[in-house]
């Protein structure tokens, strides 16, 4: 998404907060202001930073008062939530503006009755109510349809952010790493216009400069690709001019690289590669679904330590600072939409349909211009084993096609051969787990029912590489075990040592994606221990056993 180089006030800090379990703010005017002690940091989620909010997943009010300086008067205000939810209603100074369904893609409200040289009040009434047709969809912070902890509240920046008249409102862009450039402006303005564009490197010179009023290609000469090992980037800056004046500065960091899905497989800039990594979550103590700066940073790092390229964002779009340092630090990215957790009902709704493609609208318009992001999943486990689940994945498909052709789309399957929509994808995604929840305390049964299973699909879709986007076992950090017993770390060693082992034996797996980086929180579950501990790092990012393995296992994959 592009950043537009503009006055902007960040409304990230303490805010008040209340919860509302009973619904009763709005008709009580809490909009314009509210009584309460409680103290809350944004960007976060709610639920660890107070005890007593933990397990709350209804309403709740936020509130903070901001100063805007008289000198912004004339400038158009706006309001950016990079993600909030599940639901968000936003006033600002007593007046509505807008609401937003869905807590992973950043939305925008125009502020009509800014106060200048003064102060203004920002509240949001965010309702996080799991309900059947949420996106993703559950009954109860313990009856999720997903297996991760339902976080609420305003759980990335928030800022105001002041444009012209006139401005950009985006630039659609694609790359080639062979210096192909493309560029769609979307442009705000009903005067004639022009815009001048210059590409930057990273010491700031141009290498390339041109002014356009619409859609362009051209070729880029001299340029450096962006690739795992050197991720370049340039800034695409792009000045709107009316009148000899420029109403509007916006910039985006690109790259010039080519990705693409043969019979193969995967190729970079027409290198054949191995997609070696892992499911992840934004998940953290106390900051809930937030990851901060330092624990990004350290993510990257441990992941280059242990021969990760790539990752696919589960189960939801991750933030622009987590994304923004996968474009920095080149490693690849599947942006998978919040579609976690689809059953029957929701393949005949409509409606349902057309909320689903809405989430996947906003979230490639967000992430669409990163090199990093590769290739989109459209769905986690749906449970499609009917005609209508594959109808219904072939329109978000078709959908996701529609608005960018450049890059491939899967699904992840755990319906396996059972799977009525399993060749629709551009590569065959399959989530196993044979060793765990199967054959529990056998992992060579297991492997080998994987390896079966892999045959089999790769004899009915041959031209399609198979990435398994999930595999692993419960490691409890600590408890040990000989032999290698389920839930010891020595077991979940062992399992990621014979799946990486045996299934990097065919040549159509081009991708092994273990489940997970790192440990995360659920829902209450015997099942689980608070966490899901498939991490490969505790919750707080230290090494478990099976690292060292993986990090040599991986090291051997090309
Ligand atoms: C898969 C899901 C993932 C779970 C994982 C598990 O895609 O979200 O966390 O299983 O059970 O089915 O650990």
């Amino acid at each position: 998404m592009v950043t537009g180089v503009r006055p902007r006030i960040p409304l990230d800090g303490f805010w008040g907060f209340r919860l509302d379990p009973g619904n009763a703010g709005e008709s009580n005017g809490w909009f314009k202001g509210f009584e309460s002690s409680d103290h809350i940091y944004v960007p976060a989620s709610w639920n660890e930073q107070n005890p007593d909010w933990d397990g709350y997943s209804g309403v709740a009010w936020y509130l903070m008062d901001f100063y805007v300086p008289r000198e912004l008067n004339g400038l158009t205000p706006w309001i950016i939530f990079e993600g909030s939810g599940y639901l968000s209603r936003v006033w600002v100074n007593g007046v509505f503006i807008g609401e937003h369904e869905g807590s992973f893609t950043l939305f925008k409200f125009k502020i009509p009755n800014l106060n200048y040289g003064g102060w203004n009040r920002v509240v949001v009434k965010i309702d996080n109510t799991l309900k059947p047709d949420n996106i993703p969809p559950g009954e109860g912070l313990n009856a999720t349809y997903f297996d991760f902890y339902h976080y609420g509240g305003i759980q990335r920046p928030v800022w105001v952010e002041f444009t012209h008249g006139c401005f950009i409102d985006d630039l659609i862009i694609a790359t080639r790493h062979d210096g192909y450039l493309k560029v769609q402006p979307v442009v705000n303005c009903s005067r004639p216009f022009k815009l001048e564009l210059s590409l930057l490197d990273k010491s700031g010179g141009v290498v390339y400069s041109r002014v356009v009023e619409g859609a362009f290609e051209d070729y880029v000469k001299g340029l450096e690709p962006w690739s795992i090992e050197h991720p370049v980037l340039y800034t695409l800056e792009a000045r709107l001019i009316t009148n000899n004046d420029v109403e509007d500065t916006v910039t985006e960091r690109i790259g010039f690289r080519t990705f693409e899905v043969k019979a193969g497989g995967f190729y970079l800039n027409g290198e054949s590669i191995f997609l070696k990594g892992f499911g992840r979550h934004e998940d953290y103590p106390i900051f809930g679904r937030a990851l901060p700066g330092p624990v990004l940073i350290r993510d990257y790092y441990n992941m280059r330590r242990i021969n990760a390229n790539s990752f696919r964002t589960s189960h939801y779009p991750y933030s622009n600072a987590h994304l923004d340092l996968a474009d920095e630090f080149g490693v690849l990215v599947i942006l998978e939409a919040p579609l976690v957790g689809l059953r029957e009902h929701h393949f005949s709704n409509r409606d349902y349909l057309e909320k689903a493609k809405r989430v996947i609208s906003e979230m490639i318009r967000q992430h669409r211009n990163r090199p990093s992001v590769v290739m989109y999943s459209v769905a986690n486990e749906p449970n499609s084993i009917t005609d209508e689940a594959r109808v219904f994945l072939g329109e978000l498909m078709n959908h996701v096609k529609s608005i960018d052709p450049t890059r491939p789309v899967i699904y992840t399957s755990f319906r396996h051969l059972d799977d009525k929509a399993l060749g629709l994808g551009d590569a065959v995604a399959l989530n196993i787990y044979f060793g765990w929840y199967s054959d529990t305390g056998d992992v060579e049964t297991g492997v080998a029912k994987a390896v079966k299973l892999i045959e089999e699909v790769h004899s009915r879709y041959p031209d399609k590489p198979i990435i398994i986007t999930e595999f692993g076992a419960e490691g409890v950090t600590g408890l040990h075990h000989d032999p290698p017993v389920a839930w010891s770390e020595e077991y979940q060693e062992l399992f990621l040592r014979r799946y990486i082992e045996e299934l990097s034996k065919k040549p159509y797996v081009r991708g092994l994606h273990i489940w997970n980086y790192a440990d995360f929180r659920t829902p209450q579950n015997p099942r689980r221990v608070i966490l899901n501990t498939k991490g490969l790092y505790t919750r707080d990012r230290r090494p478990k056993l099976a690292t060292r393995t993986v990090a040599e296992l991986f090291s051997k994959l090309k």
